[in-house]
């Protein structure tokens, strides 16, 4: 058997605050969110952990935080800042890696079992990281550490803020056994709801369903969810490309045979979509929604339309309507998604560019 390998995990705590904290130390102990202003229909991008105490969280409506935090002080976005420090992070990372996978400003993958530092020893290696991060940019993050990365990247939310955790190999059986589904990455609030309706609370009760029925319940994710509820997950850590869609897609146990049956549907959808969406964090980066109808005869057509449209659930159910009428057929799938810019093509006007 091949030896475990040694994934660390590193996530920058509440990060674009903890960047405007540390530039006006004022701010410093209070209630502080980033984001656009509720008089523009603002939306927030994160908040302070004395913020979170009120329930104020990311992607929240700015004048909804307010109603829940009277006190909230915001600042708006300056990406170009965040841009920055991300940039000093990375360079430390490469310190210890060239096997470095960011997934965002302010999060990365590190494959570190080939680093003879600290004798090899993840744990330190990932205490030195976050006090080296700490020594240059006075920012703080966490870590996971752990033999992949499912459980580095849950492991790495255990101890925030300031803190890590590692799992060793020997401790995943009863880790993964106890833990809720809920910090299964990309288990949403949507995917929450239908799993409690089965019953399943935990990775151990996910564990009890067999291949198949975890596919017939949760699709194609059903077969990745068979390893991850086991603690299993073979993915390397890999530069990769940047991300160039997502979507959401339903298969209906039976088809929905006119218009008026799709539209009902987009809704739900929607809603997994959107949520998804926002956890990515490359909202800003949207260049076209995309909608997919496939037909009983497995037949499909798939609908573009520029990003100037909202992303709204009335837009979407225009878009089924016209690929609807293409085919006048009953529909066994649909799914919402969008493309997103390459790295080069974003706009000057666009924000959050990738790495
Ligand atoms: P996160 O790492 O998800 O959040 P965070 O760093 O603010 O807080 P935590 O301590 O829980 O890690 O995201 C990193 C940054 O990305 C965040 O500071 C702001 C931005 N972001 C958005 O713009 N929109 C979003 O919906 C989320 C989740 C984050
Ligand atoms: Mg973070």
């Amino acid at each position: 058997m091949s030896r475990p390998r040694k994934i660390i995990h590193i996530d920058q705590d509440c990060f674009y605050a903890a960047v405007e904290i540390r530039d006006n130390p004022s701010l410093k102990g209070k209630p502080v969110a980033v984001g656009g202003s509720s008089k523009g229909r603002g939306v927030l991008t994160t908040a302070s952990y004395e913020a979170r105490k009120f329930g104020v969280k990311s992607a929240m409506a700015t004048a909804q935080a307010l109603k829940l935090c009277p006190d909230l002080i915001l600042v708006p976005v300056h990406f170009d800042k965040y841009r920055a420090e991300s940039k000093k992070i990375r360079k430390i990372f490469s310190k210890f890696t060239k096997q470095i996978e960011p997934l965002s400003l302010d999060e990365a993958y590190l494959d570190v079992s080939d680093c003879s530092l600290f004798e090899g020893s993840a744990t330190l290696i990932a205490q030195d990281i976050r006090q080296q991060i700490y020594d240059t940019t006075g920012l703080t993050a966490s870590a996971g550490i752990a033999p992949n990365k499912f459980l580095a990247k849950v492991a790495s939310d255990w101890k925030k803020p300031n803190g890590q955790f590692t799992i060793s190999p020997h401790q995943i059986e009863n880790f993964v056994k106890k833990l809720k589904i809920e910090k299964i990455p990309g288990v949403g609030r949507v995917t929450a709801k239908k799993m409690h309706s089965l019953n399943i609370y935990t990775c151990e009760d996910l564990q009890k369903l067999d291949m198949q029925s975890l596919s017939y319940h949760f699709g194609s994710w059903g077969v990745r969810l068979y390893d991850i509820c086991r603690g299993i997950d073979e993915r390397i850590v890999s530069r990769g490309g940047p991300r160039k869609s997502l979507s959401v897609e339903n298969t209906f146990n039976q088809d929905l045979e006119t218009l008026q049956d799709c539209l009902d549907r987009i809704p739900k959808i929607f809603q997994e979509f959107i949520e998804r969406l926002e956890k990515s964090k490359l909202k800003d980066q949207v260049q076209s929604l995309v909608v997919k109808v496939k037909f009983h005869d497995f037949t499909q057509t798939t609908m573009v339309r520029s990003q100037e449209v909202n992303i709204s659930v009335s837009t979407y159910q225009n878009m089924v309507a016209e690929a609807f009428s293409r085919g006048l057929k009953p529909v066994r799938l649909l799914g919402l998604g969008v493309k997103f810019y390459g790295p080069k093509k974003i706009p000057k006007t666009a924000q959050l560019p990738l790495f």
